[in-house]
């Protein structure tokens, strides 16, 4: 193809998080405020790079994932997305938006984390934005809540803030000192029921708990950032643990009750409870779908990945590190 001399191209790199005090309910779905602060931990390897060409506003606008173009439902989010920033920004142009997704489906971590970070980075150096990185987080969180804190590496807190301007993420702690390792337990293939958002959503208007839910995670992740700065692994993990079942125990009194659990979940969580009895330290937290992400310190990895492939010797399993913050650049 040929390159016009006028067009410029941005390109970031962003990877996935995992929350480890969990975002669950949005006060104000357009701007994607939570009702609450949430923390989690940058993964190493899992990420997205996306590439934004600004083209002259003539052409037609392209997005292809993984070397296939994308259409329909998850092309419209995308798009919807691009002309919310254009507009906020006051920038024109058509867009040609390549995506490398390095998130593999086996891994069943969501990827739109990755993805609107490095989208949002993209789409800053293609413009030549002066963005500093929370600018940078605010923008990533209108794309998806989680994205807010995948600009930056090892842990961050997203602030629920109380407007557009002030819900963004901030970093705890880039470069941890305890080596921290998460085991990605795939146990499902099926595809995801109730989606992160439509969960929530039903939450929020139905569940006499949510108030408890929200009342209880100020008090968590005030606990979790301590947790962090004493490098204490049992307490993080702790903190991690009870507040995925915090979440899941939420999902099962919204009216209709529903959950992500298959039975395979249980039997990975009863497994992780029995080593930990057994002196092999290690976690579960768990997102929206039934697949279960197992937190534990390099000196017990292999005992939990032998086990686990015992327990459900149909999952698989992918185990990865503490994860650096977005890169960008431009040409
Ligand atoms: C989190 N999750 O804190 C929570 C815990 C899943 C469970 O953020 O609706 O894709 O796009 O803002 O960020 C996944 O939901 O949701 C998520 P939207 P997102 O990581």
């Amino acid at each position: 193809s040929t390159v016009n001399s006028m067009e410029r191209t941005g390109t970031a790199t962003a990877h996935t998080n995992i929350a480890l005090i969990k975002y669950w309910g949005k006060k104000d779905e357009a701007l994607r405020l939570p009702f609450t602060d949430s923390i989690s931990l940058t993964l190493a390897d899992f990420y997205t790079t996306t590439e934004v060409t600004v083209l002259d506003s003539a052409l037609p606008k392209r997005f292809t994932m993984n070397g296939s173009p994308v259409q329909g439902k998850a092309a419209d989010r995308v798009w919807q997305y691009i002309a919310r920033l254009q507009q906020r920004f006051g920038v024109r142009g058509s867009l040609a938006i390549t995506t490398e997704n390095h998130v593999p489906t086996s891994a069943g971590l969501a990827s739109s984390s990755s993805a609107f970070a490095a989208l949002a980075g993209a789409f800053a150096a293609a413009y030549g934005l002066q963005v500093d990185m929370q600018e940078l987080s605010r923008m990533a969180r209108l794309g998806s809540g989680s994205a807010s804190r995948s600009v930056y590496g090892g842990f961050a807190r997203w602030i629920a803030g109380s407007d557009d301007a002030t819900s963004v993420a901030v970093p705890i702690d880039e470069h941890p000192s305890f080596a921290l390792r998460m085991i990605a337990v795939q146990i499902d293939v099926k595809p995801k029921a109730i989606s992160s958002t439509a969960g929530m959503r039903r939450v929020v208007e139905t569940s006499p708990y949510f108030p408890v839910w929200v009342e209880h995670n100020v008090d968590a992740c005030e606990r979790m950032q301590q947790a962090i700065a004493d490098s204490d692994f049992t307490t993080l993990g702790e903190l991690a643990q009870q507040n995925a079942l915090d979440m899941h125990a939420l999902n099962l009194t919204a009216r209709p009750g529903f959950t992500y659990f298959e039975p395979q979940t249980l039997q990975v969580l009863q497994a992780v409870d029995q080593l930990r009895q057994e002196g092999v330290e290690c976690y579960y937290t768990m997102d929206a779908g039934p697949n279960v992400k197992v937190l534990v310190q390099p000196e017990h990895e292999a005992a939990v990945l032998e086990r686990l492939a015992v327990v459900v010797p149909d999952a698989t399993m992918l185990s990865t590190g503490v994860g650096p913050g977005i890169t960008m650049s431009a040409n």
